[in-house]
């Protein structure tokens, strides 16, 4: 039986890759030029014609994308579908306030669903498996995006979301789970209570899981496999990309093969924008060739990785990328929800806390992120009634809670007490990474 969900192209060689990605290419720019007046304007401020790309070799002459131009075009200006044809809608965190918005036509809801059925057809998952989703369900594309994967490929899908962990472990009991799907820390955090619930791993059905959407080290893979009793692969992905699955380990779990007949990756210098060769690491850049709804021209991940076309023993030929080791920007990834300091601040100035001051302390309690927001009084609150601060940190908790849909402990702290640097302000102190 083959161990490849589309084993044409997992297994093509790089000359037959490259003449795909050339075919798929050539056609995307043809059709973003002609529908998306953003990437005209940028074509013709470069002096390009759509005829001038005619093939991958010709990849480093487009115009990079940012995660700024989808926030300048909110919500809807990049789609390059009519909207009658768009089935699907999703929204990850921006710089500031404003979601970034993707949307999805049928077509790339099944081309995505491939990408994930791909990946978990690779760890062993078959039509018998129940497949276990705690990643959540909403804009975010994680949930989502792993349940039309497994469901593409056959599976039984248990649609759990996160959240209710002592559920979570009843279910693997009564359901029979196989694979589990979820962000590693909420792993550690299901096996802890499944530890503490006195229910024995070797009793469950659990062989396999995917865990992604946060970096994870390889301690960690270690102490998910030996507390569930699984192979842990790792899977990538961001939603303006698609979400879950552009990239995802193999059971040989040696890197992410990236599924590049759908997204071309290139390595460049943050700084310079240059391309670099093979092994270095550097920015991770995609150009999709296939979207329909928001297809992207050398998209700015800000994720750091370095690719490898070595050949994989599993014998799929897909590049892979490795796990991404830090981001050229700012953002934050606190329980799988990403999160920018300025966004943290704009909730502080929407509320009238104008001091400049604040401080992000990240940390790892257990095996879950916490975060606690420092926010410097003013001498006019600091002169206020106990009581009155007590009300403060509770109002700024609930706005952070109900705008970026993250809990924080927030602490107000005396004027002056913050550290004041020349240069940069240290607004985050991430203590996960000691
Ligand atoms: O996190 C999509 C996803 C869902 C991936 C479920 C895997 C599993 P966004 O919310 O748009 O999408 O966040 C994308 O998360 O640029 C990386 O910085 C980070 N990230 C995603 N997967 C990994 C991973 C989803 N496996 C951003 N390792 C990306 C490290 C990851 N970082």
């Amino acid at each position: 039986m083959s161990c490849f969900w589309n084993e044409k192209e997992e297994t093509m060689s790089r000359h037959e890759m490259e003449l795909l990605q050339s075919y798929r290419l050539i056609e995307m720019v043809r059709r973003i030029y002609n529908n998306v007046p953003f990437y005209k304007q940028k074509f013709d401020e470069a002096g390009i014609k759509p005829e001038d790309i005619r093939g991958i070799e010709d990849l480093s002459k487009l115009p990079f994308t940012y995660k700024q131009d989808i926030r300048d075009n909110y919500p809807y200006g990049l789609f390059c579908a009519p909207l009658e044809d768009v089935v699907r809608i999703h929204a990850s965190s921006g710089t500031t306030g404003k979601q970034t918005v993707v949307g999805y036509t049928q077509k790339d809801i099944n081309d995505w669903s491939d990408c994930v059925a791909r990946a978990l057809y690779s760890i062993g998952t078959r039509k018998n498996d129940f497949v276990h989703v705690s990643y959540g369900y909403g804009l975010f594309t994680g949930g989502l995006g792993l349940h039309y994967g497994a469901e593409r490929m056959g599976a039984i899908t248990i649609p759990v979301s996160t959240g209710n962990t002592k559920r979570q472990v009843q279910i693997f009991q009564d359901f029979g789970s196989s694979i589990i799907c979820c962000t590693p820390s909420y792993a550690l955090y299901i096996a802890e209570t499944m530890e503490e619930m006195g229910v024995d791993k070797s009793a469950l059905s659990l062989k396999a899981g995917f865990f992604g959407a946060e970096p994870w080290t390889e301690q960690m893979r270690e102490e998910i496999e030996r507390r569930l009793g699984i192979k842990a692969r790792d899977i990538y992905g961001l939603s303006e990309i698609s979400g879950p699955g552009v990239a995802f380990e193999c059971i040989e779990g040696k890197g992410m093969h990236i599924n590049e007949d759908f997204f071309i990756p290139e390595i460049i210098d943050p700084d310079t924008g240059e391309v670099l060769p093979e092994g270095s690491w550097g920015e991770l850049v995609f150009t999709t060739v296939t979207k329909e709804c928001i297809p992207l021209l050398r998209y700015r991940t800000r994720d750091i990785s370095c690719l490898t076309y070595e050949k994989c023993e599993c014998g799929r030929t897909l590049v892979r990328m490795k796990k991404p080791s830090g981001r050229t920007d700012d953002m934050l990834i606190i329980r799988g929800i990403n999160v920018f300091p300025s966004q943290i601040e704009s909730v502080l100035l929407e509320l009238g806390y104008a001091t400049p001051y604040y401080q992000l302390i990240v940390d790892r309690k257990g095996n879950l992120d916490t975060l606690e927001v420092d926010v410097e009084m003013t001498n006019e609150m600091f002169s206020d009634e106990v009581k009155g601060l007590e009300s403060v940190e509770a109002e700024i908790k609930r706005a952070l809670d109900s705008t970026l849909n993250i809990s924080a402990k927030v602490k107000l702290v005396e004027p002056k007490s913050l550290p004041r640097v020349e240069g940069k302000a240290k607004r985050v102190i991430d203590n996960r990474k000691a």
